[in-house]
């Protein structure tokens, strides 16, 4: 039997310290938990329950989507359609915005998600998550438009992901911190088990997609060398690789133990005419907000990502985020060219 904070214990009493506040964001959290909880279920059970292979579609980013993206996608809208916290919706998996429909109530706020980052995964039995960010809708929300979820990731309220793994657990920030929970499958509650959670400004640890190596650009080039020439090279110190191809994975173990995390921008996706791999809304805000609460970095290579004015809702972006020493050395390498 826990004895623990549950994490509707804990917003709630987060609550407390934000004058004003009505419970309407307290609430609005406490339904993105529950679609997390659904999801685990869904995820933990893969075959069992026919959730895995292709859904025989694609998504606006032109990639395959797995049943699971479809299935998570809809048990967010359905979890969070219905309360009146919500004026309207985004998501990887969807083209459009999706307004609250006619004949629910609509809210002052907005949520983008990442249904199931990483799903190229969910096949191999592999770490996959949720990734979630909550901003303000500005004018009320009362005729929502993608113009309304445009806000730099400084405005962000909340952000936060789930990652289903050995253990399900959720990681969240309101802009105090960050903090983790781990599901007790027994009773169906996330326990606060990481407060607080910190990332080491030093690391020995880089994660990156090393298939793109020839097509990296130089500063990325000369970092990640000077981690593979180890002791005998400028670092002076060995290093060790990571890449899951799962960002809510990588972030995680970045939260727990340091370390970078590099989809940078590259000859091939600048040839394609593409801003990066990673969307920014959904997928580089929220994790950047959650870096940096735990006091790392998020940049582009040359600038800060929660500064960045979004020009799209599905606008991807390159990502370099982690163990704030490494990722101002990785800038500076930038700033040098
Ligand atoms: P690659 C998953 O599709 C994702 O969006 C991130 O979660 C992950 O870090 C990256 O793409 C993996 O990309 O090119 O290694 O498959």
């Amino acid at each position: 039997m826990h004895n623990g904070t549950t994490i509707t214990q804990f917003i709630i009493e987060e609550q407390r310290h934000i004058a004003g506040a009505t419970g309407d964001f307290t609430s609005l959290l406490n339904d993105i938990v529950t679609a997390c909880k659904v999801i685990s279920n869904y995820v933990n059970h893969g075959a069992l329950v026919g959730a895995l292979g292709s859904a025989g579609s694609e998504n606006i980013q032109g990639e395959t989507q797995k049943k699971l993206d479809v299935i998570s996608n809809d048990v967010f809208i359905k979890s969070n359609e219905w309360a009146g916290h919500l004026a309207a919706m985004a998501s990887e998996e969807m083209d459009e915005i999706y307004p609250i429909p006619a004949g629910k109530p609509r809210g002052k706020y907005l949520l983008t998600f990442d249904p199931l980052d990483g799903s190229s995964n969910i096949d191999v039995n592999l770490s996959v998550g949720t990734i979630f960010s909550i901003l303000r809708c500005a004018g009320g929300g009362h005729n929502p438009t993608e113009r309304d979820f445009l806000q730099a990731g400084t405005q962000q309220v909340a952000a936060g992901y789930a990652i289903y793994g050995p253990s399900t657990m959720m990681v969240l920030t309101t802009g105090n911190g960050v903090n983790g929970f781990t599901l007790d499958q027994n009773i169906g509650e996330f326990i606060l088990t990481h407060p607080m959670m910190q990332i080491p400004a030093d690391a020995r640890e880089f994660a990156i997609n090393a298939s793109n190596m020839r097509f990296w650009e130089p500063p990325v080039r000369r970092y990640v060398q000077e981690c593979l020439d180890g002791k005998e090279g400028p670092r002076g110190e060995d290093f060790n690789m990571r890449w899951i191809a799962s960002m809510v994975a990588e972030v995680h173990r970045i939260l727990t133990r340091g370390g970078v995390f590099m989809y940078p921008m590259d000859d091939k996706m600048k040839a394609k005419d593409l801003g990066g791999k990673l969307r920014l809304l959904y997928e580089a805000n929220p994790m950047s907000f959650i870096v940096e609460q735990a006091g790392g970095g998020s940049i582009t290579g040359t600038e800060r990502i929660m500064e960045l004015q979004p020009q799209s809702l599905h606008q991807r972006v390159p990502v370099i985020l982690g163990s704030r020493n490494e990722v101002e050395r990785i800038l500076a390498y930038h700033r040098e060219g």
